[in-house]
């Protein structure tokens, strides 16, 4: 391919908002171009980049059976409020009306298109399991679209939907997909772990994310460096030390003039914040809940929602507070309350604890559960702290931030339910067909590869989805030995099945160097000074090392150095 008839818009200088590698070197490198905020034009070589990872993904899918399809993005309105989703996304659902004035949704993931379109065709066992998938953009009204094409509001994403008959199918559909996904990063050459998934409003009961390493990711990824545990921080659970027992003492009112936050009365009352109780006001789908924490710790709000099956959570206001808790903003507690009470974990073995007596400047010392506190359940709530011992006790937690790339969640039966997706089972009864629902986001993809690959000159591709093998370029287009010898070149690689780039443009060494290093191929051929002797120089843009070779050698030492990769 020319370069001068490819589209490679680069570019110096970046916006400011361009915080993320990535995002500055894609946009340099002219492999996108924003149109609106989170939406992005994938220019000619990133378009190249994302075929190579299609394909990919579609070899994988393959081997596991699943198959390839689309659906419209538009989808009805009415399907979404038949499986009661309408409501769930509130703002982040596009929305549009045709010209009949019908409802329309952008689709942002397809579980109910995909559960219309095999309802009464997947009717028997005998027709079961069938895994179908897709590779199309999604559409999500992100509040803040950020980092290029890592938090986009219009992207692109492989979702495949499995239809089974029972759980072994289901865990068979689940584990399939772990280990194409497995495959699938491991061939594009990502960095990535498999980690306990916050299953959220997906209602599924068990879920794995896939987790690049990443300084720019938005996850938490707790992990154990001894063993394999590893969680996003939404689902992660820790040990904790327990405080000491002592006897009930007297519930006691005390005296604590303005001292609101957990620190202020462990400062004014001279009492450890293990030893206090957090309490919080929520509002679950519109019910109170006071929920009750060790002062040391804080509620994880994911947790929360997933344990209590809301689809709406929030902290009650101030209002809420004085009218549905009977209670003061700040000094919030369960002694006599009539909402319902639940508690984390870490409170089962307080006791003479501090707590909040739901008068202005008040709380009560030597509160007991039972006695003076009445909570109706226990549960992990917790969000766990760095450096706490794992939960399989294999050593200290660490943290570190990730980019999600891919998500499997053993969906179940809310779908099927909900739009009446049954088959009849060996027994010639009316079953629910029960789901699993898989992603890859490819955008984010293509990002966490350039943040774990890219340096500080631009990006850099491995063999597996390079836009191109080799980039030859003719240092003077107007030197005939040089253009000579890297048309050569060219012929004797493509004749090796390798695609070649040839920088026919009429720049400067330096610019054509310079925009080589940034658009990342991974072997450049350099027909330069020494063309006359027929010597080429090959350069590895990931290692920058460097070797001057014959004509005749230079064919085979690309196909050996591009066979390490
Ligand atoms: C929405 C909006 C945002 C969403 C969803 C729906 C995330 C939503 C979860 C999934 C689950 C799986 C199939 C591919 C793999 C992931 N954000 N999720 O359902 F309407 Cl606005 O998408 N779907």
């Amino acid at each position: 391919m020319k370069q001068s008839k490819l589209f490679i818009p680069t570019t110096k200088e970046v916006p400011a908002d361009a915080e993320a590698l990535s995002h500055q070197m894609m946009l340099r490198a002219g492999y996108i171009k924003q149109i609106s905020a989170g939406a992005y034009a994938y220019l000619p070589l990133a378009w190249k980049v994302v075929q190579n990872i299609q394909n990919i993904i579609r070899e994988e899918m393959e081997k596991i059976d699943a198959v390839e399809m689309i659906v419209p993005a538009i989808i009805p309105a009415d399907l979404w409020k038949e499986s009661g989703r309408y409501d769930t996304y509130g703002d982040t659902l596009f929305t549009l009306n045709d010209r009949h004035d019908r409802e329309f949704i952008m689709g942002p993931t397809h579980e109910e298109t995909m559960t219309y379109i095999v309802k009464d065709v997947l009717n028997s066992y005998k027709k079961l399991p069938i895994t179908l998938y897709q590779m199309q953009d999604k559409f999500r009204d992100e509040n803040r679209p950020r980092y290029g094409l890592l938090r986009g509001r219009e992207f692109l994403m492989q979702d495949a939907y499995a239809f089974t008959s029972n759980q072994e199918q289901l865990d068979e559909s689940f584990n399939d997909m772990e280990q194409a996904y497995r495959n699938i990063f491991d061939r594009v050459g990502l960095d990535y772990r498999v980690i306990l998934g916050d299953a959220g409003a997906m209602g599924g009961s068990d879920s794995k994310e896939f987790s690049a390493p990443a300084e720019i990711g938005e996850d938490t990824i707790v992990y154990s460096k001894n063993s394999e545990y590893a969680a996003n921080i939404e689902m992660a659970a820790s040990q904790f030390t327990n405080n000491e027992k002592e006897d009930a003492k007297d519930l006691q009112e005390v005296n604590t003039p303005d001292a609101k936050s957990i620190a202020e009365v462990s400062k004014y009352l001279g009492v450890s914040e293990t030893n206090i109780i957090k309490s919080m006001a929520f509002m679950a789908d519109d019910e109170p809940i006071m929920v009750l924490i060790r002062g040391d710790y804080d509620v994880n709000d994911v947790k929360l929602k997933n344990h209590l099956n809301a689809d709406n959570l929030r902290e009650a206001t101030e209002q809420e507070i004085t009218d549905q808790f009977n209670s003061t903003p700040g000094f919030i507690g369960p002694v006599g309350t009539d909402v319902k009470v639940i508690a984390d974990l870490t409170v089962e073995n307080l006791n003479n604890a501090v707590v909040g007596a739901n008068k202005t400047d008040i709380h009560f010392i030597n509160a007991n559960l039972d006695r003076d506190i009445k909570v109706s359940e226990f549960s992990d709530f917790r969000t766990v702290k760095q450096g706490e011992e794992a939960i399989d006790g294999s050593g200290k937690l660490e943290f570190t931030k990730g980019i999600e790339i891919g998500h499997i969640f053993k969906l179940g039966t809310k779908y099927s339910n909900s739009l009446g997706a049954n088959y009849l089972d060996e027994n010639g009864r009316q079953q629910p067909v029960i789901m699993g629902s898989y992603g890859i986001g490819i955008s984010r993809l293509l990002s966490a590869i350039c943040e774990q690959q890219a340096d500080e000159n631009g990006l850099i591709w491995n063999k597996q989805i390079t836009p191109y093998d080799v980039h030859v370029i003719p240092v003077n287009t107007k030197n005939d030995e040089q253009v000579q010898l890297a048309n050569e070149i060219t012929s004797e690689l493509e004749n090796m099945h390798l695609s070649v780039l040839v920088d026919d443009r009429k720049e400067r060494a330096g610019v054509k160097f310079a925009e080589s290093d940034l658009i990342g191929l991974p072997i450049r051929v350099t027909a330069g000074k020494r063309a006359s002797e027929g010597i080429v120089e090959i350069k590895v843009r990931k290692t920058g090392e460097a070797y001057e070779v014959s004509k005749d050698e230079a064919p085979k030492k690309v196909q050996e150095l591009l066979n390490e990769m």
